[in-house]
């Protein structure tokens, strides 16, 4: 027989596949529908990534099953293709970022398709299609006509090197997320969505899916909702007062100085005699980010104001005022109540400064640090003794404190001043102000510009863009001139899986009988990287769409049914791929060298499937060689004519549960296991059965379906392997026999255990460990003797 050459098999039935449109979803058929969904990627420059080859063939080893189940599969891809990375590059080498894009998306796809995926690819979309645009368009047009899209001045986060500005979830640790670059506050106009009001149910809606559990919280973490009391405080001698937001009420006895945010209007309407020391010091605050205002850690600093002061109503203590820029004006009420005994950031100011550190909850020691926890209450007049709770509640009332709800979640900056994104679809009357583009002038198209470079004032490229930018303003017809800012990346990607289910429909983003076949989203993997950026989003758009009727009713408002995520793949030795360290993995160089179907099988066996690991050349090796003794079974068949077949009976039947159970908990490490086994059993027999060979092939064929689709028709089917029915195991074979196992200790009964019939001593004895009682009584002694009785008994004796 013929050596397994998997570039000479794979190619051949990538080709057989595509001919016969095998993975083409059939909308409205009567079998059940299911929609699996990857993310779909960025086309840059680099090529694909084997992380991204690790989430589409998981969920392509579901597709496969499935399919082969009877299911009728929906698994799609497309291309998010505008975006930064591509008009830098474009602006580097001078070509048009169009032209770039082509040549990115021209390499992705000849990639994916060399992997053996079953996308289906007659719905293939691109965000830069102007008729897939056209529809992100007229979504940013009906939040606009909701109110939900405005223009405001925001000091915004600004890209030194990008020269752009970027959304609180693109500032990674003070840097910018894709250039790791320098950021710094600036004030800029920009388009902002409101994605705040929708902030309570996305978070109570987290709890009608099935997301991992860290998924969950991080969404919630991020939405942060907190409840707690605005309470007002009078300033001495004025009409003016200042409201603070506090989630610890029950601690106002122990308030013992007010902090302004560094932005607060008040400041300009307070009589303070140090006015210029106050500006100074508010400058350079400005600048400072967020992340790096708001950090415990970091020295206070802060200014107080001279000649004004507070006065506490719970108490009628006079309280000094300061400006510091660890309280911040986008969260509460831009001022705080400063409670240093039970707050760390206030004790640690207050340390500075010098101010007083009151004790009002006991049970810490307010000199070393402050106690964070609620308790009984102290040093609070009549509120002495009430627990944390009931004290809330009663200072509160007496304070007339209003009841308040806050959120950190921010709204979603939707603008940005580059060349390469949607145009918003807006212009500017000079009489009429902004107005919505009519829909039937959709799409606005991105022009083509000779130079799109940004510019060092942050303006968009497309101010120079001529005669594209006059237009008629809708309402009055007089001029009017085309909003120049485009979308930012996440624009494309916030409902593209709408537009799988409806993919050349040009009157509507999808057919509403379309979506009602194929919504929601059966099963959602990608990365965590995406939990707060486009999970998120795509949530509050889905939501908005359903609630303008967009989307029929009965869909009900979340888009992801189930949502999983894949570990990230790491370099040798652990650390991050990256260019300029060398040691990206091209997938282009493991299929040339050892198949697709290597790539594929090592990626799905190489470790936990939610976990990081580490890439391990040997690893692919031995998968490879995996690969080839299945391929060498064929010839033992072949050979082994005459001879009686001998079936490996229940061990086919454990292997088909092991399988099909893990492959749907994502266990694909382990079901790989599991088929090894299988095939080092079957390399060991005399002779092999032709039925269990079957098996064994229609198993292994999501993970490596090249290699199965070849062994398959070799053996003389017909059809492709990819529509075998999915085999059952007979539960009864595989049924193991348990016994009560009675554990004694010196001879006496001390518990009885449920092990599986048969075991040996050994494992009776670490069966016995494990219990909890058994445990108790050993106290960490070790076992003198042991007695044994198969089936029956174990004692140990200490
Ligand atoms: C008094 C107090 C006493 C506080 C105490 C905490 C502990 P979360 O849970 O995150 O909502 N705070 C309010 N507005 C702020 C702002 N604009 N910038 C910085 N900090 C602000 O936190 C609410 C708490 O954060 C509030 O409760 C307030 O400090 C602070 F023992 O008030 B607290
Ligand atoms: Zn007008």
């Amino acid at each position: 027989m013929e050596e397994y050459k998997p570039s000479k098999i794979e190619p051949k039935w990538q080709k057989y596949w595509d001919k016969e449109k095998l993975f083409k979803a059939k909308d409205f058929a009567k079998s059940s529908k299911l929609f699996l969904l990857v993310e779909f990627p960025y086309p840059s420059g680099a090529g694909l990534h084997v992380g991204h080859c690790r989430s589409y063939t998981a969920m392509d080893v579901i597709a496969r099953k499935r399919r082969m189940q009877g299911e009728n599969v929906l698994y799609p891809m497309g291309w998010d293709a505008f975006g930064l990375p591509t008009e830098n590059y474009a602006i580097k080498t001078n070509k048009q970022p169009a032209v770039v894009t082509k040549e990115n998306t021209t390499v992705f796809k000849r990639q994916e398709k060399s992997l053996g995926l079953s996308f289906d690819w007659s719905r293939e979309i691109n965000t830069i299609d102007p008729k897939y645009y056209k529809w992100t368009q007229w979504i940013f047009l009906q939040m606009f006509k909701k109110g939900l899209a405005y223009k405001a001045k925001m000091p915004i986060n600004w890209c030194l090197s990008c020269k752009i500005g970027l959304a609180n979830e693109e500032v990674v640790e003070g840097r910018c997320e894709r250039c790791g670059g320098q950021v710094e506050k600036r004030e800029k106009e920009q388009w902002m969505l409101k994605i705040t009001d929708y902030a309570e149910r996305l978070l109570k809606d987290l709890d009608r899916v099935d997301y991992p559990a860290r998924v969950k919280t991080l969404q919630r973490d991020w939405i942060g909702k907190s409840e707690g009391w605005e309470i007002k405080f009078q300033i001495k001698s004025s009409h003016l007062q200042v409201p603070v937001f506090t989630t610890r009420a029950d601690t106002l006895f122990g308030c013992t100085y007010l902090v302004l945010s560094p932005e607060h209007l008040v400041l300009q309407e307070l009589s303070y005699s140090n006015k210029k020391q106050v500006e100074q010091y508010i400058k350079q605050a400005k600048h400072k980010l967020e992340r790096e205002r708001l950090a415990e850690a970091k020295e206070k600093t802060g200014v107080k104001l001279e000649g004004v002061t507070a006065i506490n109503s719970a108490n009628n203590k006079e309280l000094p005022i300061f400006v510091a820029d660890y309280v911040m004006m986008n969260y509460g009420t831009g001022a705080i109540m400063a409670v240093p005994g039970h707050d760390q950031r206030d004790w640690l100011f207050a340390k500075k400064f010098k101010l007083p550190i009151i004790e009002v909850i006991s049970g810490g020691n307010v000199v070393e640090g402050a106690y964070h926890e609620e308790g009984a209450l102290v040093n609070s007049d009549e509120f002495n003794g009430l627990k944390s709770e009931k004290a809330k509640e009663q200072i509160a009332k007496k304070v007339k404190a209003k009841k308040k709800i806050n959120y950190k979640l921010r709204d979603w900056v939707f603008s940005r001043q580059r060349y390469w994104g949607e145009p918003i679809p807006l212009v500017f009357c000079e009489k009429c102000g902004w107005q919505a583009v009519n829909e039937k002038d959709l799409p606005v198209e991105l022009p083509k510009v000779k130079n799109f470079q940004p510019t060092e004032k942050g303006e968009s490229p497309l101010a120079k863009a001529g005669d594209w930018l006059n237009a008629k303003c809708p309402k009055c017809k007089g001029k009017a001139k085309r909003e120049t800012d485009t979308m930012p990346n996440w624009a494309g990607s916030n409902w593209y899986f709408l537009r799988y289910c409806d993919p050349t429909n040009d009157k509507k983003f999808a057919d509403a009988k379309n979506l009602k076949y194929w919504m929601p989203i059966d099963w959602y993997n990608g990365g965590m990287e995406h939990t707060t950026l486009h999970l998120l989003y795509s949530r509050f758009v889905y939501k908005f769409l359903w609630d303008i009727g967009a989307l029929l009713e009965e869909l009900g408002s979340e888009p992801y049914k189930k949502r999983t995520s894949h570990g990230m793949i790491l370099a040798e030795g652990g650390v991050k791929m990256s260019k300029s360290k060398g040691n990206v993995i091209n997938p282009d160089e493991v299929i040339k060298e050892c198949g697709a179907d290597t790539l594929r099988m090592y990626e799905m066996f190489m470790g936990p499937f939610s976990q990081a690991i580490a890439w391990d050349t040997k690893g692919v090796k031995g998968v490879s060689r995996f690969l080839e003794k299945t391929w060498r079974l064929q010839d033992k068949l072949s050979k082994q004519k005459g001879k009686k077949e001998q079936s490996l009976g229940k061990l086919i039947h454990q292997t088909i549960k092991k399988v099909s159970e893990d492959i749907e908990a994502m266990k694909f490490n382990t079901a790989v296991s599991a088929l090894m086994i299988l095939v080092n059993a079957m390399e060991k027999q005399k002779s092999l059965s032709k039925k269990d060979f079957a098996v064994l092939l229609i198993l292994l064929s999501p993970f490596a379906p090249h290699l199965a689709e070849e062994l398959w028709q070799q053996q003389g089917n017909k059809k492709s392997i990819g529509f075998t029915k999915w085999p059952e195991y007979d539960k009864k074979l595989i049924k193991e026999k348990t016994i009560t196992l009675i554990v004694q200790v010196n001879g006496r009964v001390r518990d009885k255990i449920e092990v599986q019939a048969g075991i040996s001593e050994k494992q009776a004895q670490a069966k016995a460990l494990e219990s909890q009682k058994i445990q108790d009584w050993l106290r960490n002694k070790k076992a003198k003797k042991v007695i044994f009785i198969k089936d029956k008994l174990i004692n140990i004796v200490i």
